[in-house]
């Protein structure tokens, strides 16, 4: 076995699980090879682990922030998830996500762990506190998200946001769900205009009610024949009710 082809086959399988994972409708809208995101960007899904993370500024730990902010104690959960991921520390992820990825859970496969391990930690350390500007908070969960950018080249055009998905446990205590350093959507321009492109991606990626699913999905819009999807309400944060809003219940089925 070469060392080199099991670290490309671990990367393929976790940007092959990226993909099919969350990104449906981006798939669907986006054959070309965007110039930064197709192959470069995929996004990082998920957590993993429980807890450990105590929201209240009194509790032990060096790291902890002196501050109440949501953003600030979302932020300090983030920065100790990537630093584990950036050791290679299994168990101290563990203790910062809501969920393991499957592929760290089975000792068969701790090599594609490794490697999704690294990009989490290749991709979480360029994320800037101060571009997300946009904090969702409740007593139950924290999403940060950046603001959208336009992407285009000739041949396609693309709108995308970094965001993270947090999660409080029945003792508060925050755990890291997801993130994404490219959420969002590329279209192929065809012989759109202008005007039209720029309505598309806009449609694709809105997320009015701000529950971290963008509107057009809640609605299954992107869905393909064969695809299942569960409908929410694009107006409402929690449309079953149950405290969980959409985006973070999503993340977590
Ligand atoms: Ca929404
Ligand atoms: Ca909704
Ligand atoms: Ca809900």
């Amino acid at each position: 076995m070469q060392p080199h082809m099991n670290t490309k086959k671990a990367l393929l399988i976790i940007v092959l699980v990226i993909i099919a994972g969350a990104l449906t409708f981006f798939i669907s809208k986006s054959r070309s090879n965007y110039s930064q995101t197709a192959t470069s960007t995929p996004k990082v899904e998920e957590g993993g682990l429980h807890t450990g993370i105590q929201i209240k500024p009194e509790l032990p730990g060096q790291t902890l922030p002196f501050s109440n902010d949501p953003k600030d104690l979302a932020w300090a959960v983030f920065q100790k998830y990537l630093g584990y991921n950036k050791d290679q520390n299994l168990e101290g992820v563990r203790g910062v996500v809501y969920k393991v990825a499957s592929v760290c859970e089975d000792p068969k496969t701790t090599i594609d762990c490794k490697a999704r391990m690294n990009l989490a930690w290749e991709y979480g350390n360029v994320l800037k506190k101060e571009d997300f500007v946009n904090v969702w908070e409740d007593s139950k969960q924290i999403i940060l998200a950046t603001d959208f950018k336009t992407r285009e080249d000739d041949s396609i055009i693309g709108r995308d946001r970094s965001i993270i998905f947090f999660v409080r446990d029945e003792n508060k205590n925050l755990k890291m769900l997801s993130f994404s350093p490219f959420k969002g959507v590329i279209v192929n321009k065809g012989t759109a205009s202008q005007e039209e492109l720029n309505d598309r991606i806009v449609r694709y990626t809105e997320d009015k009610d701000k529950d971290g699913i963008a509107d057009y999905d809640e609605e299954c819009l992107a869905v393909k024949e064969g695809q299942t999807c569960t409908q929410t309400n694009p107006k409402i944060r929690d449309t079953d009710g149950d405290g969980l809003w959409d985006g973070i219940e999503a993340l977590i089925q």
